[in-house]
């Protein structure tokens, strides 16, 4: 049985989570699904964003289901729940893939995966200022850059072997510089994977214009944010694109999507990100024959194109989308 702790969070994460389990269970594989909450509602209850005892609930399990969250800008206190969970359970790697799909604003033959260091950089957390004049701590380790660039080429190797290296070492010479040496480094480790670089503008630009160039990116915490939004662009919009948050002995799984404010409680948000990210909480726990399954049924309802939600022009709700996916997976199952 599968200990898989479920956070909805905030927002469309309510809606589009229940989804992705549905779809879980859908399999007959057998899994002990665990409530937990945390997110910005969390903690307008009880003053913490992840309180304590949701922690204790998510390490009585082997990995978590995560939605979405909001942080409104200006709220004093209030610090971001995934940034707080991904520091907590020490899930380092954010593993956001991006490939084409069978949807208008898809780009052809791309296959990519963005590799972002998920527990420093800009989103360090270190902040102080006046009104006049304020500072972020863009933090940069050897241990997190190698420990990052490890996973990274380790992925490369399952792939094409290419890795591009991310950063602005002209310009940041001594974090980027500190990013870049230790990517280098690690690369030593691997002979097979060829390495090449790009600075973060560049490479903005050739994942708009030119996103097959890429296999494996790898790059800190802010430009892996930022790109693998532009990736997902490339590829059909954010309500496609799942990712994975890996540590040493933990999976958070998540919708890059966030808490989409503007569409919450419609029933119109598209469950796909947070069902291929159940997919890829699956292929972690060794069950990739039900990962494939679950991507093949994916793909074939965005093929076919008759039950989509309004983001990519349909006018489907969430659960007319996850029912469709539901009945491929079952003749797949069955065929
Ligand atoms: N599922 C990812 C997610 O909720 N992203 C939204 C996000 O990053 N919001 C800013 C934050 O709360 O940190």
């Amino acid at each position: 049985m599968y200990k898989v702790a479920v956070a909805p969070g905030d927002g469309i994460g309510q809606e589009v989570i229940p989804e992705a389990v549905r779809v879980l269970e859908s399999t007959g594989l057998s899994f002990s699904f665990t409530p937990v909450e945390v997110g910005y509602e969390t903690w307008k209850k009880t003053g913490e964003p992840v309180p304590e005892s949701s922690l204790e609930l998510i390490r009585g399990n082997k990995v978590l289901l995560f939605g979405a969250t909001t942080t409104p800008v200006g709220v004093q206190n209030y610090s971001s729940a995934i940034l707080t969970l991904r520091k907590k359970l020490n899930v380092y790697a954010n593993i956001r893939p991006a490939k084409s799909l069978p949807v208008k604003n898809s780009k052809p033959n791309v296959d990519l995966v963005v590799v972002r260091e998920n527990t420093e950089g800009m989103y360090s957390g270190i902040e102080y200022g006046s009104n006049d004049t304020a500072f972020t701590m863009r933090v940069i380790t050897r241990k997190a850059s190698e420990r990052i660039a490890r996973k990274a080429f380790e992925l490369a190797e399952t792939r094409e072997k290419r890795l591009c290296i991310v950063t602005k070492a002209n310009i940041m010479r001594a974090t980027c510089g500190l990013f870049r040496d230790s990517c280098h480094m690690v690369a030593n480790e691997y002979p097979e994977v060829s390495v090449s670089e790009q600075f973060i503008d560049v490479a903005a630009m050739n994942i708009v214009m030119r996103p097959q160039m890429f296999d494996v990116i790898v790059t800190s915490n802010l430009f892996g944010d930022i790109l693998s939004d532009a990736a997902a662009g490339a590829v059909g919009g954010l309500g496609l694109a799942p990712s994975a948050n890996i540590g040493e002995d933990f999976g958070l799984f998540e919708p890059v999507h966030g808490s989409a404010p503007d569409i919450a409680g419609k029933g119109i948000a598209n469950p796909v990100a947070a069902i291929l990210s159940s997919s890829m909480m699956l292929e972690y726990l060794g069950e990739k024959k039900w990962a494939n399954s679950i991507d093949n049924s994916v793909y074939a309802v965005l093929e076919e194109a008759k039950v989509l939600t309004p983001d990519l022009g349909g006018r489907s709700k969430t659960t007319d989308v996850t029912d469709r996916i539901i009945e491929k997976l079952d003749a797949s199952a069955h065929a």
